[in-house]
């Protein structure tokens, strides 16, 4: 069915613009850092506090609220038929360490906002529509990302992290304990797509996180799939020595180790198109001190790439790599998320598109080079996800920016894909 003529006319300018940026603006105060950045790690106290804050406008707009054992959490609108398959949307709240204020949350808040527009334009659906706050995309506190939607979609058990700790020592385990605990008094709903609660469809909106719909002008992303990703950590392990006394040729020096190891692995990952994404983002050293060699490094690896054969083969060839660069110390490689890369099937993109078209917004078929919980629904049912430009292809970054009318146009393309999906 095109959507030419079935965008409702009083839905639109339902998507009320200031409602939708004020949220935001709220919800950047609660892990607030210089720069218009956001710091708010998943199962945190400041994670909660946004929760609630989430939970009291979607109770004032008549939702109902539950939560499952992976505290991913769910907003529930009635449609006329209750035992529907509800269309599913929505995202994450929980940032990275230094990260911007749109980054997930925006849509999680234009979920709402495209509910909210339906009811207050007095529009009523088929099916049930239910708005979802998944938990840890980032991975940021605790990896791996996605644990909420790959445990919901039974990608992975939901044990499967317990002894996964932060950096302070705290496991996973215990701060989603901490976490099911303060929300004790939300009702509890069975983890993953069972029963009456397997969405029809699923999605997502979110900021690009990319420089090509600004460099091109263009209002709307109508993604179409979603890159590889596979993140290792390595651990390297040598002999702590005195910096000034201990012979560097005897040295069982766990940073030099590290150096030779990087150094193979951008020589293995090396790719003249600059399709292959090689990054060491966190290193750990112990003791971390001056004047001693460290004997132990952990870093991590994150490797992307849109073609499952290469990212299998790149993957793959780490372990032996890391072990070829090794002189003096020891090292373990293990391997802590694969997100296959993914395309979504054309149900969803077709009507992200025809509501677009609909709404007189320029809109791009494109691939996401950033992974996201979307990936994980594509087993479950159609999904699919809508970008909205970021100034400067900038994310991951306090200075993360979308101006509060791009972010209306991508809400009120959720809102009429969101109808249209729910009256199928
Ligand atoms: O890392 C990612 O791709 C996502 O933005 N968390
Ligand atoms: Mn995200
Ligand atoms: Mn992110
Ligand atoms: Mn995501």
């Amino acid at each position: 069915s095109t959507m030419t003529n079935r965008v409702p006319p009083t839905l639109p300018a339902a998507v009320d613009e200031s409602r939708q940026w004020a949220r935001l603006m709220g919800m950047a105060m609660l892990g607030e850092i210089p720069g218009d950045g956001v710091d708010r790690a998943a199962l945190t106290l400041l994670d909660r506090q946004a929760r609630r804050l989430l939970i009291e406008w979607a109770t004032e707009a008549g939702l109902t609220v539950s939560v499952d054992e992976m505290n991913n959490l769910f907003l529930r609108h009635e449609g006329l038929e209750p035992g529907a398959a509800p269309v599913l949307t929505g995202s994450h709240m929980d940032s990275q360490p230094n990260g911007g204020r749109f980054d997930g949350i925006w849509g999680v808040v234009a979920a709402l906002e495209a509910v909210q527009a339906i009811r207050d334009a007095g529009l009523t659906t088929r099916r049930p529509i239910e708005v979802v706050a998944w938990t840890n995309e980032e991975g940021g506190r605790f990896a791996p990302g996605c644990m909420g939607s790959m445990a919901w979609s039974g990608h992975s058990a939901s044990t499967t992290w317990d002894g996964v700790a932060d950096l302070h020592g705290t496991t996973f385990r215990a701060a989603l304990e901490e976490q099911m605990a303060a929300e004790a008094d939300l009702p509890r709903r069975p983890l993953g797509p069972v029963g009456a609660a397997r969405p029809s469809a699923y999605i997502e909106a979110h900021i690009e996180q990319g420089p090509l719909l600004e460099a091109d002008m263009l209002d709307i992303g109508v993604v179409t799939g979603i890159q590889g990703s596979r993140w290792f950590v390595v651990d390297v392990a040598g002999r702590s020595d005195h910096a000034g006394t201990a012979p560097v040729s005897l040295r069982q020096d766990a940073v030099q180790e590290m150096v030779r190891i990087v150094n193979a692995l951008n020589t293995l990952t090396h790719d003249p198109a600059d399709v292959l994404r090689f990054t060491v983002g966190r290193v750990e050293v112990h003791p971390n001190t001056s004047n001693s060699v460290a004997d132990r490094v952990r870093f991590t690896i994150d490797l992307r790439h849109p073609d499952a054969d290469i990212l299998r083969e790149k993957g793959d060839a780490i372990a032996g790599t890391v072990q070829a660069a090794l002189r003096h110390c020891t090292a373990t490689v293990t391997e802590r998320f694969t997100a296959m890369p993914t395309a979504f099937q054309e149900l969803v993109p077709d009507a992200v598109e025809a509501a677009a078209e609909a709404l007189g917004l320029r809109s791009l078929r494109m691939a996401s080079g950033a992974f996201h919980d979307a990936q994980f629904l594509v087993p479950v049912c159609p999904s699919g996800m809508i970008f909205v430009p970021s100034r400067g292809g900038i994310s991951h970054h306090p200075s993360e920016y979308t101006s509060p009318e791009q972010l209306a146009a991508g809400t009120r393309v959720l809102a009429a894909t969101v109808w249209d999906l729910a009256n199928r």
